[in-house]
């Protein structure tokens, strides 16, 4: 329904309070039912490594708890802090590190992925802001399905204690 369509509603009937009533019974109706709510993983211990003023990158931490009965796969991740956000494995060639894209991150049921320093992290590019310590970033994992799972990560000058 549009604004239009009610105005024209409005206009041919006389009765416009019941033209109203009516529509607006039409739009609840319309509503997909209501489900059951889904299980989601669970982000744990999540950190930003504080960094110089200036910064350009920031490096994220956590663990992702898979709690439910089947598998979910992380694809991405977004945040409302960085202009652009990235998941990154670092990976020891020759001696020299270097970081790739992570592949494939299933998370079964009843384990937990880690993200910690020397592997798989988040790169936090372009920060959006100032961000010093005892701050808060908010950072979501984007899963295969389309879901978010969205944390506030405290930036800390070290991993949170376990
Ligand atoms: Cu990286």
């Amino acid at each position: 329904m549009n604004g239009r369509q009610l105005y024209s509603g409005l206009l041919s009937l006389l009765l416009a309070s019941a033209s109203v009533t009516c529509l607006a019974d039409t739009a609840a109706k319309s509503q997909p039912p209501k489900t059951a709510p889904q299980c989601m993983p669970v982000i744990q211990q999540a950190w930003i490594r504080s960094a110089p003023p200036g910064a350009q990158t920031l490096a994220g931490y956590l663990i992702l708890k898979n709690p439910c009965k089947t598998s979910f796969r992380v694809v991405d991740v977004e945040s409302r802090d960085f202009g652009m956000p990235m998941i990154h494995r670092t990976v020891v060639e020759n001696g020299i590190s270097k970081m790739r894209d992570p592949g494939v991150l299933e998370v079964k049921p009843g384990t937990s992925l880690k993200f910690e320093a020397g592997g798989l992290h988040i790169m936090l590019m372009q920060p959006l802001r100032a961000l010093k310590e005892g701050d808060k970033a908010g950072v979501r994992l984007v899963l295969a399905d389309g879901r978010r799972v969205f944390s506030e990560f405290p930036v800390l000058k070290e991993a949170p204690k376990r």
